[in-house]
């Protein structure tokens, strides 16, 4: 790690700085969710050991209660952002409605909108989790509502994610590329390791959940099928990786390279939607995936950062990764390939 390398906060405020009309909020917004990302990061580190100090229960031994990992992470976000002044309102996948932030006439310019603790099941064995975020411009009006933060992730002007792996991870965007900061935690700080990070062209490597098989649409199901037989000038059969952590599985392909699927279900017909939320899961990883060169569409094959949102918890079949795979997909997705 390099201690007298670049902070997260130092690149912020060199990326302002290329924007001399910028009021700052933006990065006083960013600062406060990187001091939320540590206190989750500490927390998480600790869940290992919750058994063993009698942390687990409600209750502790110092009689204090205690929350559940993904609570925690919402009320530390929540928090953080309630007396910022950055945010004018919120939306988190552990909140039923919006958070409003301010009651008087003098809200935040940004809207929130987060999952606190994605992969939470996942503590429990100790593999990755993660926090997601996105982040819009509020309307000017004195008073913010829902529909402020029913956005099409095209307009995000900041998203990213923390994951919380074999070591934590920053990897956010504000539309000029995608860095990431890993954090050093003997000295609390995020450092810069991941510059300008490109996602590559194409991948050998397909993440889905294939105890679904059966429930896959055609096109869906055809790709699958395609990636899985042999041929050598295409670099198939694909190795299959599938975390089940959504943040650990995108970061995975973001890196190595891949192509993650979580397409609609004919379980549910009458709601063909997927399992993953649009606001805080699907648009925000789209805004990484696009701007580190990569793509991300639905199994039907609309541009994910397109949709015009019309709910807050709405969910969004996905398909995301290398750019040559995701229109390969599409392809199948179309039917012009099968
Ligand atoms: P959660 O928001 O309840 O944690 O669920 C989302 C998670 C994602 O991290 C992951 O991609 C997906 O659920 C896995 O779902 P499945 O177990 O159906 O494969
Ligand atoms: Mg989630």
């Amino acid at each position: 790690m390099k201690k007298f390398g670049v902070t997260v906060s130092g690149h912020i405020m060199d990326s302002q700085r290329l924007h001399p009309e910028a009021t700052g909020d933006l990065t006083g917004l960013l600062n406060e969710l990187i001091v939320a990302a540590k206190t989750i990061s500490a927390e998480v580190n600790m869940a290992g050991l919750a058994d063993i100090l009698g942390m687990s229960g409600d209750i502790n031994v110092q009689g204090e209660y205690v929350q559940k990992l993904d609570e925690f992470a919402n009320t530390a976000i929540k928090r953080r952002m309630a007396h910022s002044g950055y945010v004018a309102i919120m939306a988190s996948e552990e909140e039923a409605d919006a958070v409003m932030v301010e009651d008087d006439c003098s809200p935040g310019r940004y809207t929130l909108a987060f999952d606190p603790l994605d992969g939470s099941s996942n503590i429990d064995v100790n593999v990755s989790v993660g926090t997601i975020f996105s982040i819009h411009r509020a309307s000017n009006g004195c008073r913010p509502n829902e529909t402020d933060l029913l956005q099409p992730g095209r307009r995000q002007v900041a998203a990213g994610y923390i994951i919380y792996g074999s070591s934590t991870m920053m990897v956010f965007s504000t539309g000029e590329g995608v860095h990431g900061f890993t954090l050093d935690p003997s000295v609390g700080e995020f450092y810069l390791s991941h510059p300008n990070i490109k996602m590559p062209g194409r991948s050998r490597y397909y993440s889905i959940n294939e105890g679904n098989r059966k429930f896959w649409p055609p096109g869906v199901l055809a790709y699958i099928d395609y990636l899985q037989t042999t041929d050598k000038t295409s670099g198939r059969p694909y190795s299959g990786r599938y975390i089940g952590s959504l943040v650990a599985d995108f970061h995975r392909n973001l890196i190595a390279g891949g192509i993650f699927l979580y397409p609609r279900d004919s379980r549910n017909p009458l709601k063909p939607t997927g399992k993953l939320r649009l606001l805080y899961e699907a648009a925000p990883l789209a805004f990484i995936a696009e701007q580190a060169g990569g793509r991300a569409i639905t199994d039907d094959g609309r541009d994910i950062l397109d949709i015009d949102p019309e709910a807050l918890h709405q969910r969004v079949p996905l398909i995301i990764g290398c750019r040559h795979d995701v229109d390969i997909a599409e392809k199948f997705s179309r039917g012009e390939m099968q």
